[in-house]
């Protein structure tokens, strides 16, 4: 269905047709405006950035582009279309109709999720809240933009699911979520990563990399669910969050590229010698690699899990791509082998029920998915002669949730001596001495066509635009 831009707040869902519905978005909707201007990127709001915004959902041209002033965005609710006939994927109802409404007894699961979900996306644009002041080109600064605003378009995606769905408790919950803020010692975020903070680029560039592709995998998940219009909306959303990653990826790579080119201008990889000149040496991006992947880890939960179990078993929340890459969608038999430790600093083999580890099935496909883009960075490095080699670390270091929860390994997943764990930390994530040389380049660049000294240009532009078009308009 077509999205009508007519209504206040642009939808295709037929919002006009229930009163008291939009009426509940429309309170809310000065609510997130404010949030926005407070949380939201700081300073900008008169710019003119060149953004994307949804005409409509289908795969082709849902998109269009312009100068919008940020605080103008149209941000609205957009579902996929339906699949005509469509039915439950997996667990225990598979093969019955999808849910058009959520079932009573599935009420509290799904708000749950749904809040999780909700939560992480005006987290985000508060981590990334004063990043725009040290942009290293316009380019950059216009996708950084974009991530924002389709970040606060993801939140109302969860809000109208909410208010749609879950009435007076919902709405409660769609307060909270403008209430909650990242880092906030009171009322924090819900999720780890998402109370880390964000101010400098190549953390912005490892998040979009590594924290993003984890809200791939989440959405690609509950796009399977039962509930019809979280699906749908999850599916529309995946659209817009490849994009994202797209800007992790590339943002890695030209880093990499840049460093690359100062290391055959010098003939050496010393790193005294690469600050000299003002970029990021290798071993300094692994550590950053090392820091976000791990924190993003996290975020697909326990090994074990009893409420991703009954998650799979109610038809909550599917696997990725459930339909086409499984055989059996039910896992009342199957198993899953696991490798945990015993507590003396050994390891044991356990056998679980799948259900129960379909957060593990979920971070396992993840994993592989961060693989590409290491890949493809090495590749660069390898071209250019060099030996060193970026890569992931195991999934057992620096865990906070699940099995490996501070058992102490280094990043080959070797378990280790706490003290010893703690005297090599500053090989492996980031030191104070890495993060203050990092903020030390964060000058910002705003002459268009132009990069911080730190960073190659990009391939190509925005929308087959030239590289120096001048994305942001700064006022
Ligand atoms: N930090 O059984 P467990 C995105 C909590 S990113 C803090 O192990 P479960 C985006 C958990 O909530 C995608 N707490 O795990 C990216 C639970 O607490 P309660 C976001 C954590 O429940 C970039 C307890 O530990 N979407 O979209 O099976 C920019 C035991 O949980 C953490 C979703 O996450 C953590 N890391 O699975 C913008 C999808 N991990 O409830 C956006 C919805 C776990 O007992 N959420 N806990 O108080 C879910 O599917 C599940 O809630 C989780 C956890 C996968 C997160």
């Amino acid at each position: 269905m077509a999205i009508d831009y007519s209504e206040k707040i642009p939808n295709n869902v037929n919002l006009s047709n229930d009163r008291t519905l939009q009426r509940a978005l429309e309170h809310w909707q000065p609510h997130f405006l404010d949030w926005w201007r407070e949380m939201g990127p700081h300073d900008f709001a008169s710019a003119d950035v060149y953004l994307r915004t949804a005409t409509g959902v289908d795969a082709q041209g849902w998109a269009t582009y312009g100068a919008v002033k940020m605080p103008d965005y149209r941000w609205g609710i957009f579902l996929a279309d339906a699949i005509p006939e469509r039915k439950i994927g997996f667990g225990d109802s598979f093969g019955e109709p999808v849910w058009q409404q959520v079932p009573g007894e599935f009420r509290s699961q799904f708000r749950r999720l749904i809040v999780t979900q909700g939560d992480t996306e005006p987290a985000s644009v508060e981590q990334q809240h004063l990043l725009g002041h040290t942009c290293p080109s316009l380019y950059d600064l216009r996708n950084l933009f974009q991530v924002n605003v389709e970040e606060g378009r993801h939140l109302w995606a969860m809000v109208y699911l909410l208010h749609a769905h879950f009435g007076r408790d919902g709405r409660e919950e769609a307060e909270e979520l403008l209430a909650r803020h990242s880092g906030d010692a009171d009322k924090p975020r819900i999720l780890g990563t998402f109370n880390e903070p964000i101010s400098d680029w190549l953390s912005f560039f490892c998040f979009t990399y590594f924290t993003d592709r984890d809200g791939k995998f989440q959405l690609k998940s509950l796009a399977e669910s039962s509930f019809d219009p979280l699906a749908r909306t999850c599916r529309f959303m995946l659209t817009e969050e490849a994009h994202h990653m797209f800007v992790g990826e590339t943002g890695i790579g030209r880093v990499v590229r840049r460093t690359l080119e100062v290391m055959k201008e010098l003939g050496t990889d010393d790193v005294q010698a690469l600050r000299g000149q003002g970029v990021v040496d290798l071993p300094l991006l692994q550590r950053y690699l090392n820091f976000w992947f791990s924190s993003s880890l996290d975020l697909f939960g326990s090994e074990v899990s009893s409420n991703a179990a009954s998650s799979f078993a109610n038809g909550i929340k599917g696997r990725p791509d459930e339909t086409t890459q499984y055989q059996d969608h039910v896992c009342t038999d199957a198993t899953y082998e696991l490798e945990t430790p015993d507590g003396k600093g050994g390891l044991q083999k356990e056998t679980v029920s799948l259900r129960n580890a379909m957060n593990e099935v979920l971070r396992e496909a993840y994993v592989r998915d961060c693989e590409i883009g290491l890949k493809r960075w090495n590749m660069q490095i390898q071209k250019a002669g060099h030996d060193f080699r970026l890569r992931l670390p195991s999934t057992r270091f620096r865990r906070s949730i699940g099995a490996w929860t501070n058992v102490p390994t280094d990043p080959e997943g070797r378990i280790i001596a706490r003290e010893e764990y703690e005297r090599r930390l500053p090989e492996w994530l980031p030191t104070p001495a890495d993060r203050t040389y990092v903020t030390s380049l964060m000058q910002r660049v705003t002459t268009p066509g132009k990069m911080a000294g730190w960073i190659a240009p990009p391939d190509r532009g925005i929308n087959n635009l030239a590289l120096d078009y001048e994305y942001v308009r700064l006022a």
